[in-house]
């Protein structure tokens, strides 16, 4: 089976919100093959009408690697279609089994289009945000190899956005949690994101520049969860708290 038609099984995955079984050791591909097919994914969402509006990282702290198995930082693309609004009301029979996770966003003020450092950050990025990203793997169990997740665009397939602030604050070590019906379910500190979730936007554009991507003004990048992630129900009000920065939430139905 060749990268087209891996790339064509996740999609109908998604479309249809039915799992599949994982894919990359039956297929044998590599980590290379995986962005390829993740790249072919997106395309068929494009040909969709969908738009590229950001970009996430995976695994940029411990707690995500340890509860998944997997070790190394990974991104993915985010589209319009999976964008929900603060306080929406989502039915949750569009995923296969989905989870919530608290997340910081940043905006995009000049497009990236090559490695940055740490000091120049604040030339490219304006404002930030606190997140909540629904991850669902399109495998069956949500298990999966490296290969398998990055294929998968990185179980990508929702965020919302809370109210931006200015880049001013230090958001180093903040606590940050994740609440369901006002319940905290997870908690931790925004320092378990690569000891800075700043660090992320530094990732994320030496792994764009390599890739020969653009990050574009105006998109969102998504630092990364700093907790586990939690299953989500229907009739559910998820929440994310984080200090200094604020909060956000949806429903489920
Ligand atoms: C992969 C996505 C990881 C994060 O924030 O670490 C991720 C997964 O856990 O299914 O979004
Ligand atoms: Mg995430």
């Amino acid at each position: 089976m060749n990268n087209e038609e891996i790339a064509e099984i996740l999609d109908q995955a998604a479309k249809n919100a039915t799992a599949t079984q994982q894919l990359a050791e039956k297929h044998e591909f590599t980590l290379e093959d995986a962005y390829d097919i993740q790249r072919l994914s997106i395309d068929k969402r494009l040909a969709r009408g969908e738009e590229i509006t950001g970009f996430k990282l995976g695994f940029t702290s411990r707690a995500k690697m340890e509860q998944m198995g997997v070790h190394d930082l990974i991104w993915g693309i985010l589209t319009n279609e999976m964008e929900l609004q603060p306080q929406e009301e989502v039915n949750l029979d569009r995923w296969i089994h989905p989870r919530a996770e608290p997340e910081i966003a940043f905006r995009i003020s000049k497009d990236i289009e090559e490695s940055i450092s740490l000091k120049d950050i604040h030339k490219y990025v304006d404002a930030m945000a606190p997140a909540l990203e629904i991850i669902d793997s399109r495998y069956e169990n949500f298990k999966f190899s490296l290969e398998d997740v990055v294929a998968d665009n990185c179980s990508s397939t929702g965020y919302v956005i809370g109210d931006w602030i200015d880049l001013n604050t230090e958001i180093s070590d903040l606590n940050i949690d994740l609440r369901i019906n006002n319940e905290v379910i997870q908690e931790g500190k925004t320092s378990a994101i690569l000891n800075n979730p700043l660090q992320s936007l530094v990732e994320l554009s030496r792994l764009a520049s390599k890739a020969g991507i653009k990050v574009k003004k105006g998109q969102v990048v998504l630092a990364g969860a700093a907790t586990a992630a939690s299953y989500l129900e229907k009739n559910q009000h998820i929440e994310t708290q984080v200090e200094k920065l604020g909060k956000v939430s949806f429903k489920t139905k």
